[in-house]
Formats: structure tokens, C-alpha cells, sequence
């Protein structure tokens, strides 16, 4: 479960456009890009799913959560708004298993989802 490639990400095997990294949470822009602003955010920890998180994540994806929206508020977003995503499995439209939150930002959105 660790050798995905956020996790390579992570570990700097592969390039990546970071954009925020803590000591717990690495961001990085979107390689197919949905809207102008399109970044994930992950845990360093790999975590597989939504489905996959316990009690115990629950502080890490809070702040997972929150460096995101800091990150959207930095950029000017907070009146315009923004989005985030979890995809969770197949149906969810997950295709990497490791845990990301996607923030899009910079276009208007629509509901519902594809
Ligand atoms: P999801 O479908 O929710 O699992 O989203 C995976 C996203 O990851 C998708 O929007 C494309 C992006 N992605 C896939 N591989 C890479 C990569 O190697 N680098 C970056 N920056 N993004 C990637």
C-alpha cells in the first residue's frame, strides 16, 4: 500500500509541482488538471480510502481538510468559494489508492458531479 505513486511523491522518487508540504500533509498540483486551480492533498501516512480511515486518522484528516482550505484561502478563494473532492473506490472515481483530497478552484462548479 505504500508503493503508490503519491507515495513515490512523498518519498521524492518522482516529480510532482509541490505546492504545501508540514510535517503530515503534501500538496501538489493535479497532473490533468479540472479546473485553473487543481492540487491534491495527501497524508505523508498512507492512507488507501475514505473507507480505510478509523478513529484514529481523525485528527490527521482534519488537518489534512484544513490545509487545504488555508491553502484555498491564501490563493484569494474564500469569497469566490471552491471545491473539494474525495473520491472514494471505483465507483467514487478513485484510481490512486492513497488517500487525496482534490481542491478545485478558479471556475464556477457544477451539482451534480459526473
Ligand atoms: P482520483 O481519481 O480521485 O484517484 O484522483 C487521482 C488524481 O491523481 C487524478 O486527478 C490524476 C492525478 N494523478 C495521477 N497520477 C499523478 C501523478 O503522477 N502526478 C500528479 N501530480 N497527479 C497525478
Amino acid at each position: 500500500m505504500s508503493d503508490t505513486l503519491f507515495a513515490k511523491i512523498v518519498r521524492r522518487e518522482i516529480p510532482a509541482d509541490i505546492v504545501y508540504e508540514d510535517a503530515e500533509v503534501l500538496a501538489f498540483r493535479d497532473l490533468n488538471p479540472q479546473a485553473p486551480v487543481h492540487v491534491l492533498f495527501i497524508p505523508k501516512r498512507a492512507i488507501s480510502t475514505l473507507d480505510a480511515a478509523r478513529g484514529e486518522d481523525a485528527l490527521l484528516l482534519g488537518k489534512l481538510t484544513l490545509a487545504a482550505a488555508s491553502y484555498a484561502r491564501a490563493q484569494g478563494f474564500s469569497e469566490q468559494g471552491y471545491r473539494c473532492v474525495i473520491n472514494c473506490n471505483a465507483d467514487g472515481g478513485q484510481t490512486v489508492y492513497h488517500l487525496h483530497l482534490h481542491l478545485l478552484a478558479g471556475r464556477s462548479m457544477h451539482w451534480p458531479p459526473g
